[in-house]
C-alpha cells in the first residue's frame, strides 16, 4: 500500500462526472485541497441524463454557474420546459422558484461547466487513473490506481465514491448495496437519418414507445415491450429496431444509430453513505431507473449537501458529528426518491395491468394540490432536512428561495462563497453571531417573504435554513450545532505587534493573483496572505528566482497555490514577458487567463542625494516604480473581469520630507495618480484601483540588522516600532477583498502613523 511519497491530499474524490465534479468545487470554496481521479482518460461525449430540475437550477446560480453569456441559464442556451411527467402522466412542473420547470442541459455541458469551475477553484483532476486498493487506517485512507499500467500510491483524510453505480471504492469499501434488481428496462438509441413521428409515453398495445428529434435532426428513441424482463446480453441498435418495430409497427433499420443502450428499473441504496473515511454520492450511493432525471440532481444535491461539511471536517472547523448529518440527510431524502421512481416505473412500464391505476392517479393529479406535491417532489424542491414532522409552513430544514435584499444583494449572491449566512431583521440581533465570523457573514435586512415573522434566519452554506425564529435563545445552540466558533482572539499587546490574525477563510477563492516584487520583502507578504485567502496568485520576481521559488514552496506547503513569474521591469518588453509567462502559468491551473487582483508593488529605491543623481538613475527609478505599473496595469486590463482589484504600492515619502530619496519620492507620486484617474476610469466596470503608503518596513535591508538604526526609524512610527511586512500586506488584502467594494481612488496610508508628525 502507499508509502511516504504517495500523493497526500484532504479528499480524494473518485469520478470526475457531474457528482464529482460538483463535490471538488465545494470542497475547494470550503477551503479543502482536493484532488480527483477518474478512470476515463477524457471527458465522455455520450448522451446522458439530460434535465436538470428548479432546486439543482437554484444550486448552480447560488455558485454563479448559470449566468453570464454560455451559463445555463442563457436565454439564448437551453430551453426551460415545464411540461414534465409522473410515471408517463403529464405533470406541470411549475412551482414558485428562480428556476421553475425543468432544464434541458446535455450532460457533456453540465461536465464541462462544472469541471473548469472545479479546476477555476483549485481542484486537480487525474484522468486515466483506475482505482484497485483502499485501505483505512486511523487518520486516513490509503489508495493505489493504476495510471498507464502503473501503480500510483495516494493518502487522503477521506475518500468518497462519486464513480457511480457500479462503484469500485463502495466494492473496496465493502459497503453493502441492498435492494432489487431489474425486472424490466427500456433500450434507447439516438438515431440519425430517421424520419418518425415524436411521441411523448406512447402507450401502445404491446408496449411504451418515446421518440424526440432533436434541432441537430438526430432522434432519440426510447422503447420498451411489456412483460419482457431486461436481457443479459449488451443492447445493439439491432434490438431497437425489433423491438420498436414490434411496438409502433415503424421501420428505423436504415438510420445510423450514434449511441445505444438500456437501463432497467433496478433499485438499490447502499446501506451507509459514510464508513470511516469512506464516503458515497452520486449513483455510487443509489441505484435507479432515471425517470424523469431524476438521478443526476439527487447525486448533484448529494455533492451540495456534503462539500462544506467534509471541508470544515478535514479543515478541523467542524462542530461534533457534523460530517454524520450527510448520511441522515441525504440517505432519507434518497430514500423517497428511489421510493417515487419505483411508483413512476411500474406506472410506465406495466402493462395493461397497471391501465387503472394509471387513470386514478391521472385524475389526482388533475388536483392543484397534488401536482403541486408531485412537482415538488420530482423538481427536489420540497426537501426539507430534520424538520419536525407535519409542520409544513415552518422555514427551518427547508431552502431558502432566493431572495433579493435591501442591499440590492441578492440571497444566492450572498451564498455564492458557500459560507454561513445569518439574516436579521432586527439590527440588534446583528452582534449575535461575532463569535463565528470566521464561517458565518451576517446582514441585516427588512423582513420580506419567507422572512417576515423572525427576527434571525440562519442559511446554511448548502442554502438550507438552519434555523428561523425570534430569540438568541435558538439561535445560538443552532451556530453551534452547525458551525465551529471562531478561534479565542490573540492577546493584544502594546504597543500592538503583528500577529496572525482570525481571518475570513478563502475570500479570495476562486481569484487569481498576481504580485509583482513578491520575491521577498513586503511582495513576498502580500503574495502569502492573498494565497492564504484561497486566492491563486502569481510571484513575481526580476531576477530572483530561487527566491520566488522558495515562497511558492512555501505557499503550497501551507496548502495554497502559486506559481513564479520572472520579468525584469524597466527594461524593453518586460510587460510583454511578464504576461507570457503569467498567461501560461494560469491557463495550466484554470484553464483560463482571467486575472482578479494586481498589485503593483516592485520598486527600487535611490539611496543618493539630489545632487548626486544621475539621469540615469533617475530614469531607472522612474522606469521601474511608475513607467512599469501603468503598462502592467494597461495590459492586466485585457485579462481582468469585472469586480477587478488594482493596488499600487507607494511610500510615505510622498507625505514626508527625505532629501536623500526625491528622484524615488517623484516616482511614488507618480504612480499614486494612478489611482485617481483609473479609479474614475474603471468604475463602471467595478474595479478599484488604491495607492497603499507604507512608512519604514523591514525589509532585507542589512540596516533593519542594526539596533540604533532600528530605534531611531521605530521613532518616526507612532507606534514606535518599525513595519513588518505583514502590517502591509493585511492591508492590501483588505482592500482586494469583496469587504473594500466601497473605496477606490483612496490613498491608504500604511504608514504606523509615521506621517502624523
Ligand atoms: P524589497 O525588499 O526591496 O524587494 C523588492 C522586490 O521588487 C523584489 O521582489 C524584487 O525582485 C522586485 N524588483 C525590484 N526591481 C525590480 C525590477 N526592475 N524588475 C522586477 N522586479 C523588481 O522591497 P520592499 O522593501 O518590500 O518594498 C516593496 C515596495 O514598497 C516597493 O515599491 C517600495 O518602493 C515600497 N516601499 C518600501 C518601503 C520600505 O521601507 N521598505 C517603504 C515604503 C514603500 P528581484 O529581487 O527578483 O529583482
Ligand atoms: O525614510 C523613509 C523611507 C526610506 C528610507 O528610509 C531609505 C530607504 C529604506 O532606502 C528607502 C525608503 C523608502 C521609503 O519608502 C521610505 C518611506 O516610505 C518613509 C521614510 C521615512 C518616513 C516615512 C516614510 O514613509
Amino acid at each position: 500500500m502507499a508509502g511516504a511519497d504517495a500523493v497526500d491530499t484532504h479528499v480524494l474524490v473518485v469520478g470526475a462526472g457531474p457528482v464529482g465534479l460538483m463535490l471538488a468545487g465545494e470542497l475547494r470554496l470550503g477551503g479543502a485541497d482536493v484532488t480527483v481521479l477518474e478512470r476515463l482518460a477524457a471527458p465522455t461525449t455520450e448522451s446522458r441524463a439530460s434535465t436538470l430540475h428548479a432546486r439543482t437550477m437554484e444550486l448552480l446560480r447560488q455558485r454563479g454557474l448559470l449566468d453570464g453569456p454560455g451559463g445555463l441559464s442563457d436565454p439564448e442556451a437551453p430551453p426551460n420546459e415545464p411540461r414534465g411527467h409522473f410515471g408517463g402522466l403529464p405533470l406541470d412542473l411549475t412551482l414558485p422558484s428562480s428556476h421553475p420547470g425543468q432544464w434541458k442541459v446535455p450532460q457533456t455541458r453540465t461536465e464541462e461547466l462544472l469541471g473548469a469551475w472545479a479546476a477555476r477553484l483549485g481542484a486537480r483532476v487525474l484522468r486515466g487513473h483506475e482505482v484497485l486498493e483502499l485501505a483505512q487506517e486511523p487518520d486516513r485512507v490509503r489508495l493505489v490506481a493504476e495510471h498507464h499500467g502503473v501503480r500510483r500510491e495516494f493518502a487522503a483524510r477521506y475518500v468518497v465514491g462519486c464513480d457511480g453505480e457500479q462503484s469500485a471504492v463502495r466494492r473496496l469499501a465493502g459497503i453493502p448495496f441492498p435492494g432489487d434488481d431489474a425486472g424490466r428496462e427500456l433500450i434507447r438509441a439516438d438515431v440519425d437519418g430517421i424520419d418518425i413521428p415524436n411521441r411523448r409515453f406512447q402507450r401502445l398495445p404491446n408496449g411504451l414507445a418515446i421518440a424526440a428529434r432533436r434541432g441537430d435532426g438526430v432522434t432519440r428513441v426510447m422503447v420498451h415491450r411489456f412483460g419482457t424482463p431486461p436481457r443479459t446480453a449488451r443492447t445493439r441498435f439491432a434490438d431497437i429496431v425489433t423491438a420498436w418495430r414490434d411496438v409502433t409497427g415503424e421501420d428505423i433499420a436504415h438510420g445510423t444509430p450514434l449511441w445505444v443502450n438500456s437501463f432497467g428499473d433496478a433499485s438499490r441504496q447502499a446501506e451507509r453513505y459514510r464508513a470511516g473515511r469512506v464516503l458515497l454520492a452520486g449513483d455510487a450511493a443509489h441505484q435507479q431507473m432515471p425517470i424523469g432525471g431524476q438521478a443526476l440532481n439527487l447525486g448533484l444535491q448529494d455533492a451540495v449537501n456534503l462539500g462544506w461539511k467534509l471541508a470544515a471536517t478535514v479543515l478541523g472547523r467542524a462542530p461534533a458529528g457534523l460530517l454524520d448529518t450527510y448520511h441522515d440527510e441525504r440517505h432519507a431524502v434518497g430514500r423517497r426518491v428511489l421510493s417515487n421512481i419505483r411508483a413512476q416505473a411500474r406506472l410506465l412500464l406495466g402493462g395493461p395491468e397497471v391501465e387503472s391505476l394509471r387513470s386514478v392517479v391521472g385524475e389526482l393529479t388533475s388536483y392543484d394540490k397534488v401536482r403541486a406535491h408531485l412537482a415538488g417532489m420530482i423538481s427536489g424542491l420540497d426537501v426539507r432536512y430534520g424538520a419536525a414532522e407535519g409542520d409544513e409552513a415552518a422555514l427551518t430544514g427547508s431552502r431558502l428561495p432566493e431572495l433579493r435584499l435591501d442591499s440590492g444583494a441578492s440571497t444566492a449572491e450572498l451564498l455564492r462563497p458557500a459560507r454561513g449566512l445569518l439574516l436579521v431583521t432586527d439590527p440588534a440581533f446583528a452582534a449575535a453571531a461575532e463569535g463565528w465570523s470566521a464561517s458565518v457573514d451576517t446582514v441585516v435586512t427588512r423582513p420580506t417573504g419567507p422572512l417576515s415573522g423572525h427576527t434571525a434566519v440562519l442559511v446554511r452554506p448548502d442554502g438550507y435554513v438552519a434555523w428561523a425564529g425570534d430569540g438568541a435563545a435558538g439561535l445560538l445552540p443552532a451556530l453551534t450545532r452547525w458551525f465551529a466558533p471562531d478561534p479565542r482572539p490573540t492577546t493584544t499587546l502594546h504597543p500592538p505587534q503583528p500577529t496572525v490574525r482570525r481571518r475570513k477563510m478563502g475570500n479570495l477563492t476562486g481569484k487569481t493573483a498576481l504580485v509583482t516584487g513578491a520575491s521577498r520583502g513586503m511582495g513576498r507578504a502580500t503574495a502569502e496572505r492573498l494565497a492564504a485567502d484561497g486566492a491563486l496568485v502569481a510571484v513575481h520576481y526580476g531576477s530572483s528566482a530561487d527566491a520566488a521559488a522558495e515562497v511558492v514552496a512555501g505557499i503550497e506547503k501551507d496548502g495554497g497555490r502559486a506559481f513564479a513569474v520572472g520579468a525584469e521591469l524597466g527594461t524593453p518588453g518586460d510587460v510583454h514577458e511578464l504576461f507570457l509567462a503569467l498567461e501560461a502559468g494560469l491557463k495550466e491551473r484554470t484553464g483560463e487567463t482571467e486575472l482578479n487582483i494586481l498589485v503593483n508593488n516592485a520598486g527600487v529605491m535611490g539611496g543618493v542625494k539630489a545632487e548626486d543623481t544621475t539621469p540615469e538613475q533617475f530614469d531607472r527609478i522612474f522606469a521601474v516604480n511608475a513607467r512599469a505599473p501603468f503598462f502592467v496595469i494597461q495590459r492586466a486590463l485585457a485579462n481582468m473581469p469585472d469586480g477587478g482589484r488594482i493596488v499600487n504600492i507607494s511610500s510615505g515619502l510622498t507625505r514626508f520630507a527625505n532629501p536623500d530619496e526625491i528622484a524615488y519620492a517623484m516616482s511614488k507620486g507618480a504612480v499614486e495618480q494612478l489611482a485617481l484617474h483609473y479609479a474614475k476610469l474603471l468604475g463602471p466596470r467595478g474595479i478599484t484601483v488604491n495607492s497603499v503608503a507604507p512608512g519604514i518596513t523591514r525589509n532585507g535591508n542589512p540596516l533593519f540588522d542594526i539596533p540604533e538604526a532600528v530605534e531611531a526609524m521605530s521613532a518616526l512610527s507612532a507606534f514606535n516600532r518599525v513595519g513588518e511586512p505583514q502590517d502591509v500586506a493585511d492591508v492590501v488584502a483588505f482592500l482586494v477583498s469583496d469587504d473594500a467594494r466601497w473605496v477606490t481612488g483612496s490613498f491608504v496610508d500604511a504608514s504606523g502613523g509615521t506621517l502624523l508628525g
